[in-house]
């Protein structure tokens, strides 16, 4: 049996399964990976701008990042990797754990959801009123200055509702990361896994015994942990292992 038959064969019989998700699941639809060539916006690394300190020193600058990203994922779709994903979401057992902020899962369709790093499309306040993760889906217009959103309770700066550098995961998100490593087969696609805690789960979920998959075109840090990789691309993997 060839791999993709064999692990057709697992997807088939497995009663529980995770899937964690990074950036490449979303490449095939055009929104840009971070560590990719097409991954840097001007001069900036993703790690210069995704950080509370950032947004300190210049909080237009960070917006129109994520102004930017706003505009092209909007025009993005989900994909086959998404759609295939989605699918499975519907089998009792199933859970989907994304570092994703582009919401395109949810756009496929996707159930049991764990939206590690928050959404693009939600803000919180900046400041310390303890508004969170509202959802605000206003395109800014790229071409104008960019007012800085508020928070509707405070006037306050508004943020990204997204996890940033040094900042800590929504606890109940991560308890359900942590829930989703017990699993008859855990499958890690598109993440260079070098992020943490993301980047630790699937050596947590082989510890606890499942049988561990990477499906990415490239080596990362956990090809060497996993118990078989797929070198390919998720948007032709997926579905071809949906068929079988
Ligand atoms: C394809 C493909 C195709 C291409 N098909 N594949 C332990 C050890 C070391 C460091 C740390 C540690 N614990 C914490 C840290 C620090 C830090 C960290 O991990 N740093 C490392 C870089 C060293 N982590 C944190 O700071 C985290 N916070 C934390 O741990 O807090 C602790 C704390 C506790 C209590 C109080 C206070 C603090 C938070 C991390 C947040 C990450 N945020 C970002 C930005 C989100 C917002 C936004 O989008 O703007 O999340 S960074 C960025 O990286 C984003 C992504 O979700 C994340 C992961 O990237 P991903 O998805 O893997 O993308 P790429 O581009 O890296 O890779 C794409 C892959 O796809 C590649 O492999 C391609 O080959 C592949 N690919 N085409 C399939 N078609
Ligand atoms: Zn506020």
């Amino acid at each position: 049996m060839n791999v993709l038959a064999e692990l057709g064969d697992r997807i088939a019989r497995a009663r529980t399964i995770t899937v964690l998700t990074g950036a490449g699941v979303s490449a095939a639809s055009g929104v840009p990976t971070f560590r990719g060539k097409d991954g840097w916006w001007r001069q900036f690394r993703p790690e210069d701008l995704a950080t509370a300190e950032a947004f300190q020193r210049d909080p237009a600058l960070v917006w129109e990042w994520y102004a930017w990203r706003r505009e092209k994922i909007a025009r993005c779709e989900p994909n086959a990797a998404h759609h295939v994903i989605a699918q499975w979401s519907q089998r009792e057992g199933c859970r989907v754990v994304t570092q994703n902020v582009d919401d395109l899962h949810l756009r496929a369709g996707t159930r049991n959801l764990i939206r590690l790093h928050g959404s693009i499309w939600e803000m919180s306040c900046w400041d310390a009123c303890g508004q969170r993760a509202w959802r605000d889906e206003r395109r800014l217009d790229a071409g104008r200055p960019l007012p800085i959103p508020r928070c509707p309770a405070c006037d306050g700066l508004a943020r990204p509702a997204v996890i940033w550098f040094g900042e800590a995961l929504e606890p109940a998100d991560l308890y359900a990361a942590l829930d989703a490593c017990t699993c008859d087969l855990f499958l890690t696609v598109g993440t260079s896994a070098v992020v943490y805690p993301a980047a630790g789960l699937a050596r947590e979920a082989k510890r606890r015994g499942s049988f561990t998959v990477e499906i990415n075109p490239d080596e990362t840090p956990a090809s060497a942990a996993v118990d078989l990789t797929i070198r390919g691309a998720a948007e032709r993997v997926l579905p071809d292992l949906s068929r079988i």
